[in-house]
């Protein structure tokens, strides 16, 4: 299977959703195109990110009372996962520690400011002149960008690449911890995710698994500071990588609209912090997918996807209708592969594209469930490897192609939409079991 989209190859410590991937992903990792911001910008980003985790859990405590209340604790659906996946926890956040001090470790580590970058400041004085912008504010922020070797260092393609394995990539998604996070979330929030899904026609199931798996509901939003992450990226790109040129390009744009948007909103370039590739906010927007598609849903006047919720779920929702989603029609269908190799390699070329119908797919050796089988849109055999096992196969439609925008990785598409959907179904049950009682 070939990998033609991929945003950002890496082989270290790619982080999704607070998750490291470099043993499943070396090569695909891609983080996300997404993008965010504003009126939070006025707060002190230095703090930014532990204020987030415990206002966080304080909004969390109260949903999580109140399916309690309502009586949900006495039947044997997700909170008793909660109960039995205890070890698992732990073993989650024994995980993260050590990534997280490492991380800490490295950013502390930074290289000479951009001050000292007569390229850079070229840069922005060419910026400034092109977009209109305050020559001095461009060269005060450029000259305060610190170069991060550690962020150099993420993007450098593995000498080691391992071996996809879906396997192991669901099970670090689909997991008790992000399940009952996913349905406190819902049933905080279900008024805004129900008025997204009527505006935009993106089901909530989709929107609340993009969160999870971004930053497990605004719990991991990242913590390297956007200048300087962006900064390193546009001027320090590694130039061991293969596409060393395309990608620094796109971090000089990112870094552009980066100091487009905070300068159109009055704010301190200095100060904000996501990804290391800079990604921000709980849907994870870069600086381009924020000017673009973000949208201010809870009606306050100002777009932030750091502490709106509410305009995270619309920025999402909007990304997503952006892309061509197709309101009522499914991402995936069942599929038994029985094809012979050249059939099977024929099937898999057009990669996650949708290209053939389900009759073309059925003349090709694929067993297809009747509901695929009358669907009448153009579809894609997804192969998703799992290490030295057997592969597993779906059917992709339209609509898994539109997930695959937002992070352009097939193994991401599926752990967003299999979270969406045992979340889905989890909080469907305890609806069910409350009204019974
Ligand atoms: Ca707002």
């Amino acid at each position: 299977m070939t990998w033609p989209h991929i945003v950002f190859e890496t082989s270290g410590m790619c982080v999704i959703g607070g998750v490291p991937h470099d043993d499943i992903f070396p090569e695909v990792c891609s983080h996300n195109r997404g993008m965010s911001l504003a009126c939070w910008l006025h707060r002190p980003g230095q703090l930014y990110t532990a204020q987030m985790r415990y206002r966080q859990v304080f909004k969390f405590v109260p949903s999580l009372v109140l399916l309690t209340l309502l009586g949900l604790s006495s039947i044997n659906t997700a909170w008793a996962k909660v109960e039995t996946s205890k070890p698992q926890h732990k073993k989650t956040l024994k995980a993260h520690k050590p990534q997280h001090k490492k991380q800490q470790a490295s950013r502390a580590a930074t290289g000479p400011a951009y001050a000292q970058r007569a390229e850079a400041l070229e840069w922005g004085h060419e910026l400034a002149r092109r977009q209109n912008l305050p020559n001095a504010w461009v060269t005060a922020a450029i000259s305060d960008a610190r170069m991060l070797p550690n962020v150099t260092r993420l993007v450098t393609p593995s000498t080691k690449p391992t071996a996809k394995n879906w396997a192991a990539y669901r099970e670090r998604f689909i997991e008790p911890r992000r399940i009952a996070a996913g349905l406190a979330f819902w049933q905080e929030h279900a008024s805004d995710l129900a008025r997204a899904e009527h505006i935009y026609g993106v089901p909530a199931r989709i929107i609340v698994g993009i969160l999870g798996v971004e930053t497990l509901y605004g719990q991991h939003t990242g913590s390297f500071r956007i200048l300087d992450a962006l900064a390193t990226l546009a001027f320090d790109f590694p130039q061991a990588h293969p596409r060393a040129q395309e990608r620094q390009a796109f971090f000089r744009q990112e870094l552009e609209h980066y100091l487009l948007m905070t300068h159109q909103n009055r704010a301190d370039p200095r100060t904000l912090k996501g990804s290391y590739a800079g990604a921000m906010g709980l849907p994870q927007f870069m600086p381009s997918s924020w000017r673009r598609y973000a949208v201010d849903f809870d009606g306050d006047g100002h777009i932030d996807l750091w502490n709106s919720t509410a305009d995270a779920i619309g920025s999402v929702a909007n990304y997503f209708r952006a892309f061509e989603w197709q309101t009522g029609q499914p991402t995936t269908f069942d599929v038994q592969v029985q094809s012979h190799p050249e059939q099977l390699e024929q099937l898999l070329l057009p990669d996650i594209l949708p290209t053939f119908s389900a009759q073309t797919m059925q003349s090709l050796g694929l067993q297809l469930p009747p509901d695929a089988a009358q669907y009448p849109g153009k579809l894609a055999l997804i192969e998703l490897r799992n290490g030295e096992d057997a592969p597993s196969f779906v059917l992709g439609t339209e609509n898994f192609y539109a997930v695959t925008r937002y992070n352009w990785s097939s193994y991401y598409a599926m752990a967003v939409i299999e979270l969406g959907e045992t979340i889905e179904r989890d909080r469907q049950r305890l609806v069910r079991s409350a009204q019974a009682q």
